[in-house]
């Protein structure tokens, strides 16, 4: 099948789905064609089936802002046009699903059929999405896709909530290359960090508001108390400095790292001994299941979907959002006990192996398949050579 994805290319959760999900594809043979506006962060291999496509928007001094979501539509257009796609995918539904509408309705004026797939990941929907500036767009736009897809039982729910949704959507959950997240022996690392055999608290996000990693500083100085320990912080937002000067207050800045962006996440996760996800709103928490690949416990708060990944009393504990107190208290109950500590490791990464892209693959190819076979499609001729 010939698929185009539209995504973010940043190192945000949705963006990382849809290139790890295209190239997945790749490999099993599809074509497949990312349109985005630069190279997706994790497109960083050569595969004969992969093309991307650059949308640039074109300054004018009439623009305050730049219209991206109609260069996003043009682009869509060409693309399908000469490309000769047979589906497109859009992750994230804002503006992604809104311009692969115009651009399927501009393509329905030239004779050309194709669906589009929305895929809804977090933020979307739960946050800026029913927004009053973007809620009818959004609503009408998942309305219009052909196919609607969201990552968690969560995310569908709080869809159906939110929105006044006609379509049906398939819960497709994300899913964890265990080729590529896996315990990486790192010792020398881990000393160069804990020199002491202290124990290693981890968060890695996008720094803002919504990952609550005020909190996570919190449950951290609260652990360090009790137990010797270290606290890295892998990302990079708008919460940064606030949460350097939290470190500082509490006394714990030289037990902290921060780490900023890193591209080989997988290596620093195997130094960990438990991963934090505290978030006030979380559709999946792929970090979470990143951790648990490389066999790290996770304490969280009960948001969103994290239940429906992360298992309480077995590959982590859950926590009632903000509740920092019974958050410490349950990563101490993990870490003061060596074999405990290992049960919750090894429990972790047989959750993990439930969502391998071996798995989940195929439910979107299925999904794939049910969308294009319910719609009529022109015959080659009407597509531009
Ligand atoms: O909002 C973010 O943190 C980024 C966001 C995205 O769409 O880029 O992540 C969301 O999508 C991920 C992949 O589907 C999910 O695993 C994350 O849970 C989700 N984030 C939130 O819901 C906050």
């Amino acid at each position: 099948m010939k698929i185009g994805i539209v995504c973010y290319p940043t190192y945000g959760g949705s963006g990382v789905v849809a290139t790890e999900l295209g190239k997945a594809l790749a490999k099993a043979g599809h074509e497949v064609h990312f349109i985005t506006y630069s190279q997706p962060s994790r497109l960083d291999f050569f595969n004969e089936n992969i093309y991307y496509h650059e949308v640039s928007v074109s300054s004018y001094p009439l623009f305050q802002y730049l219209p991206y979501e109609s260069a996003l539509a043009s682009k869509i257009v060409h693309v399908v046009l000469t490309e000769k796609l047979d589906l497109l995918h859009v992750h994230y539904a804002i503006p992604h699903a809104s311009a692969t509408y115009l651009a399927k309705q501009i393509l329905k004026s030239k004779g050309v059929h194709i669906p589009f797939i929305t895929t809804l990941h977090g933020t979307d929907i739960t946050l800026v999405g029913k927004d009053p500036s973007f809620e009818p767009v959004v609503t009408f736009s998942i309305n219009e896709s052909d196919g609607v897809t969201a990552v968690s039982e969560s995310l569908k729910n709080d869809t159906y909530e939110e929105f006044e949704i006609i379509s049906n959507i398939q819960v497709i959950p994300n899913f964890i290359d265990l080729e590529r997240f896996k315990k990486l022996r790192k010792d020398h690392f881990k000393i160069a960090i804990c020199p002491h055999g202290e124990k290693l608290l981890m968060h890695t996000s996008n720094f803002r508001k919504v990952k609550r990693i005020e909190d996570v500083v919190r449950v951290f100085h609260l652990v360090n108390q009790k137990i010797p320990s270290k606290l890295l912080l892998v990302g990079d937002g708008p919460e940064r400095t606030s949460i350097e000067m939290l470190c500082r207050e509490l006394g714990v800045q030289n037990d902290v790292r921060f780490l900023g962006k890193l591209d080989v996440i997988e290596e620093v996760l195997s130094l960990a001994d438990i991963f934090l996800l505290l978030s006030e709103k979380e559709s999946f928490g792929l970090a979470a299941l990143e951790a648990m690949a490389c066999e790290v416990p996770v304490i969280s708060s009960n948001a969103g979907g994290i239940p429906e990944v992360n298992v309480h009393g077995v590959t982590g504990f859950i926590s009632e959002i903000g509740d920092v107190e019974d958050m410490a208290k349950n990563t101490i109950y993990i870490l003061e006990d060596e074999e405990r500590l290992q049960t919750f490791k090894r429990n972790a990464l047989d959750r993990a192996k439930e969502f391998d892209i071996a798995n989940i693959l195929p439910l979107y190819e299925q999904y794939y398949e049910q969308i294009t076979a319910k719609s009529w499609k022109f015959p080659e001729k009407m597509f531009v050579d």
